[in-house]
């Protein structure tokens, strides 16, 4: 079982087999069956003026909420496979999905998970990649400029609504990767490092229609810490 961190770090070191393991879930999915809806880190209003206090209200509230209802009420008749961590679900397990549920099961326990990280890889104190994830960066985009420029680049060209990660994949190395909807990179045998959510509903209230401007913003509050 490798977490996001150590799937990282071997992908910074070259080492390809840690992508293809099991992977660990958050504790609280496993205390008791069923998703519950996580804390965010920090204040509603933390990641102003980047992200405002409403936006982060009801995106995590509602949106992420609606979200762990949704997973928890498709998935009421198959204890076992609720029992798991959502991300082994949605990595290994999918396909044992009841096929009239699992539309449904991928949108919204992959929209637990997608957003489950997205509020742990922000903070407000910003700052810039160091450590394994600076060295695994510049090792694969020459500098973190240039990651950066591709993942902007991903997010708001990206058609609708959906999300652009950073991910180690299959081959065990970085790559950045666009994704519609819900769809998670564990349903793809990548692993999420960090991604940027563009759905309307992350930025609609402050940015309106400028994408790139919330985008921008948004590289100040990631928590590279994490
Ligand atoms: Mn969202």
């Amino acid at each position: 079982m490798f977490s996001r961190r150590e799937v990282l770090k071997a992908a910074g070191a070259g080492v390809a087999t840690l992508a293809l393991a099991p992977l660990v879930g958050r504790a609280a999915d496993e205390k008791k069956v069923g998703y519950t809806l996580p804390k965010l880190p920090y204040a509603f209003d933390a990641l102003e003026p980047s992200i405002d206090a409403k936006t982060m209200e009801i995106h995590h509230d509602r949106h992420h909420k609606a979200y762990v209802d949704n997973a928890n009420n498709l998935l009421k008749d198959h204890p076992k496979l609720l029992a798991l961590p959502v991300e082994e679900l949605l990595a290994t397990k999918i396909n044992e999905v009841p096929e009239k549920i699992r539309q449904g099961v991928i949108n919204n326990a992959g929209g637990h998970s997608n957003h489950s990280i997205f509020w742990e890889i922000m903070s407000p104190k910003g700052g810039e990649p160091k450590g394994e994830l600076l060295k695994a960066i510049e090792g694969k985009f020459k500098s973190v400029d240039a990651f950066k420029k591709e993942l902007s680049t991903k997010a708001t060209t990206l058609f609708g609504s959906g999300w652009a990660w950073l991910v180690v994949n299959k081959k065990g190395e970085l790559e950045v990767v666009q994704k519609k909807n819900q769809d998670s990179p564990y349903m793809d045998g990548q692993t999420p490092i960090l991604g940027v959510d563009v759905w309307e509903h992350a930025y609609y209230l402050k940015y309106q229609n400028a994408r790139p401007k919330y985008v921008e913003a948004w590289w100040k509050v990631v928590n590279w810490d994490k």
